[in-house]
């Protein structure tokens, strides 16, 4: 038997050498990222804003995300929504519509989160409701109905919503951990309200959350997140789940236990942010009657 046999073999690496999404860390790219979106021009003013759907499993992270941008802003951790202690019941129950406050003024962006996807009846939203959110159908402040969704018989349908009520941008919230257990059920009906809004030409990205509850290298420094594999091995499960392409697969760390504001979790989330306003006005834009004069 040779003696080579015993060389001990290297646990494989669980580090790319460089980051493969290149990053701008500095303290200087958050504070012009923030100045950027602070002025951030709409294609078409006369609309007022731009609306995001957030969608995703109970407890994914949708109103942290809300929060953590709203935190950003305010410079300070911000209270925008509530959030949900761990229990497998869906906390965001009513339509309602946040707004990102700056120093002075809001900024041009309604964010609206839904109940969570589960299919139990009594704990998940009907997709219709998601399909007559995009569309805006939902008047602001509608309760979720577990026994169906809203028709347009009823009395609280919005039969005729403005530019600026309907969805400009299709958000799927996605833990990092939870991507290879999600049942089918919620990646099926994930898959089917995107499906009516690629029809629309709804521009759609996922925010993959919790990536620090899902590598410890990221745990412990999230300027990891793209030279861990473990993360973007996570990012091509969404990919690959949702048929979203990886550079629509934007990772964030929400605030949920910090007491300060921190200069990685920013960036995460001001790239997240950017690259949703950027398409929401694309989409916009593209709605735009008579855009070519
Ligand atoms: N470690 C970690 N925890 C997070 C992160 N984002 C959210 N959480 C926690 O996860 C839990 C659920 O977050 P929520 O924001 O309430 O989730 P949701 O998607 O709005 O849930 P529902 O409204 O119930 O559907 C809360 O306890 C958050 O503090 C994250 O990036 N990392
Ligand atoms: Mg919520």
């Amino acid at each position: 038997m040779g003696g080579e046999s015993s060389t001990p073999v290297p646990p494989p690496k669980k580090e790319y050498d460089k980051e493969w999404r290149e990053t701008n860390w500095s303290k200087k790219q958050r504070d012009e990222m923030v100045a950027a979106l602070r002025n951030f021009k709409l294609y078409d003013p006369k609309v007022g804003q731009l609306r995001v759907l957030l969608l995703g499993p109970i407890g994914a992270g949708k109103s942290s995300f809300i929060n953590s941008i709203s935190s950003v802003f305010q410079g300070r951790i911000a209270h925008a929504t509530e959030v949900a202690a761990a229990t497998g019941k869906s906390f965001t129950k009513i339509y309602k519509t946040h707004y990102i406050k700056n120093e002075e003024e809001t900024l041009p962006f309604a964010f609206n989160d839904v109940m969570g996807l589960e299919m139990e009846e009594e704990n998940g939203i009907d997709p219709d409701d998601l399909i007559n959110a995009i569309n805006g159908h939902l008047p602001e402040g509608y309760k979720f109905n577990p026994c169906g969704p809203l028709t347009d018989e009823s009395r609280d349908y919005n039969k005729n919503p403005s530019s600026n009520e309907k969805v400009h941008c299709l958000v799927n919230v996605i833990p990092a951990a939870k991507i290879s257990l999600m049942s089918r059920g919620v990646i099926d009906k994930m898959k089917n309200v995107r499906e009516k809004a690629s029809k629309l030409g709804i521009p759609q990205v996922v925010v993959m959350t919790m990536p620090d509850n899902s590598c410890e290298l990221v745990s412990r420094d999230l300027k990891k997140i793209y030279t861990s594999k473990e993360i973007k091995a996570k990012m091509q499960m969404c990919s690959n789940a949702l048929g979203i392409p990886m550079n629509n697969i934007l990772p964030v760390k929400n605030y949920h236990e910090e007491t300060h504001l921190k200069n990685d979790m920013d960036i995460l989330i001001l790239n997240a942010l950017t690259q949703i306003m950027n398409y929401a006005n694309d989409y916009q834009w593209a709605l735009k009657p008579n855009k070519y004069k």
